[in-house]
């Protein structure tokens, strides 16, 4: 890390104090800006006007770029997070900020009702949540936040105050999300999975039956360009299916929606690595779980990849028999499983030729990899996850690049990350061919993880991406 370059923060206080760097230091102060200026005291919300509330997987990926500016912030950001965590083990997807406005987003805290319909699955009383759930990038985060600065997690027990809630948090997607009986976890709605409007769901969706729309109101469209945004039908059927678990009081197993998805999974499986380093900080062996990660690692080959189209596809286990069938749809989803260090060589091979060939173009015709197959018919470079590209796919892409010993694509790629954040004033995501800013501007994860590659060293110094580090010493045979 460029001790030169960081802001540092007064341990007690969790307040940044700016040590000036002598360096490309603009990038990284307005990316501390962005992220200052989200912080609400406990958290950070991804952006002041479209998502005024914490996120979870946002949470996770701006505590790695937190980390660098204030080890305390970024410990406390998880905390948060985990403090809404429902006795079943679920981490919900957003915690709401009671003093923020109920028509500031929707669906709001009187959609959920966490507090009445999430009882029976153990919903906290003390704070409104949602109800789904988001990636599993805690884990990874939590590990990478301690990394930051040992002395203070130790001093404060961080670590151990969060490990029991992440393995509730693993348990619970492993156990009540294994929808399939293949060992893989399952969503259950689109935004579960983050890439909310990706064409992969647009099968599964069109079984679901929309909720009326003038039962309720969109505030994205407040915010956001309603062309770039989902359309009307597609949010009845968000509508519709979080209204159908929530009556079910949040059970699971007997929705209409449930896919099985690539990254959801692969980041399930980095995050149980990472999960094993935290258990061997703690004083346990970590075993059992890195030999869990490896056998999800076997399940999401056997479940997932698909050697026709060079890629992990998604499974829809609603259509067909009890088995599913995979979507034939290509998602930047398929890709992210580079992340991990066990796969198979020649999925490798063939994964790193498909995302730069020309369905997604990666140091080619795009400048980031965008979110859907350039070739699919759904494509479109504005729409919300039909096309643009996302930094934090980006930002995992590039470290898989790194874990697979791929240097040079890794280092183009973090050069092209780096400078559309700056020229993109920290968009939430962008076109992938011109570079257009797209959605909102001082996006949270967006600065968080532009800061997070201005702190690693290209070309030999894999340490601030951090999923790259632990897997690479998992590659050396350093098992826990
Ligand atoms: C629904 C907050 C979230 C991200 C998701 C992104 C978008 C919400 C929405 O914003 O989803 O959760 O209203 O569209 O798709 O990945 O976590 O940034």
């Amino acid at each position: 890390m460029d001790r030169t370059a960081q802001l540092t923060a007064r341990p007690t206080e969790g307040t940044l104090v700016y040590d000036p760097p002598p360096m490309p230091d603009s990038l990284h102060r307005r990316a501390a800006r962005v992220l200052e200026a989200n912080w609400t005291g406990t958290s950070t919300v991804p952006s002041r006007s479209l998502y005024p509330h914490q996120w979870s997987w946002d949470s996770a990926f701006i505590a790695i770029g937190l980390r660098h500016l204030s080890p305390l912030r970024a410990q406390t950001e998880l905390e948060t997070l985990l403090s809404a965590q429902w006795a079943d083990g679920r981490i919900p997807h957003i915690v709401f900020n009671p003093s923020v406005p109920l028509d500031a987003y929707f669906p709001s805290p009187d959609f959920w009702r966490s507090s009445t319909a999430g009882r029976t699955a153990g919903a906290p009383r003390t704070v409104q949540t949602s109800g789904i759930v988001q990636p599993p990038v805690h884990a990874l985060a939590a590990w990478l936040v301690h990394s930051a600065d040992p002395g203070l997690s130790r001093a404060r027990g961080f670590l151990a105050g969060v490990y029991p809630r992440l393995a509730a948090w693993h348990r619970y997607l492993l156990h009540r999300r294994d929808l399939g009986g293949g060992g893989l976890a399952s969503v259950v709605h689109p935004w579960e999975q983050g890439m909310d409007n990706s064409p992969c769901w647009d099968a599964p969706l069109a079984r679901v039956t929309p909720a009326p729309a003038r039962s309720f109101r969109r505030a994205d469209l407040d915010h956001g360009a309603p062309e770039d945004r989902p359309t009307d039908l597609d949010y009845g059927r968000y509508v519709r299916l979080a209204t159908d678990y929530r009556d079910r009081e949040y059970a699971d197993g007997g929705g209409e929606f449930a896919v099985e998805d690539p990254a959801f999974n692969a980041l399930l499986i980095a995050s149980e690595h990472a999960l094993a380093r935290i258990a061997r900080e703690l004083g346990a062996t970590g075993t059992a779980r890195h030999a869990r990660a490896e056998r999800l690692t076997t399940a999401l080959v056997d479940r997932l990849w698909d050697p026709k189209s060079g890629m992990f596809l998604c499974r829809d286990l609603r259509d067909g028999d009890h088995e599913g069938a995979l979507i034939p749809e290509r998602s930047v989803s398929g890709l992210i499983p580079l992340l991990l260090p066990g796969l198979p060589r020649d999925i490798v091979t063939t994964l790193l030729h498909t995302t730069r060939g020309p369905h997604f173009g990666l140091g080619d015709s795009t400048r980031l990899t965008p979110s859907y197959d350039l070739l699919g018919e759904a494509f479109d470079p504005h729409r919300y996850w039909r096309g643009p590209a996302w930094f934090n796919t980006n930002w995992l892409l590039e470290s898989g690049l790194r874990v697979h010993g791929e240097q040079a694509a890794a280092d183009s790629l973090r050069e092209s990350l780096l400078r559309t954040a700056a020229d993109t004033d920290f968009a939430e995501y962008l076109d992938p061919y011109t570079g257009e800013a797209c959605g909102a501007l001082g996006f949270g994860w967006t600065a968080a993880l532009a800061l997070d590659l201005l702190h690693s060293r290209p070309g030999h110094d894999v340490s601030s991406t951090g999923v790259a580090t632990f897997e690479m010493r998992d590659k050396g045979g350093e098992r826990g």
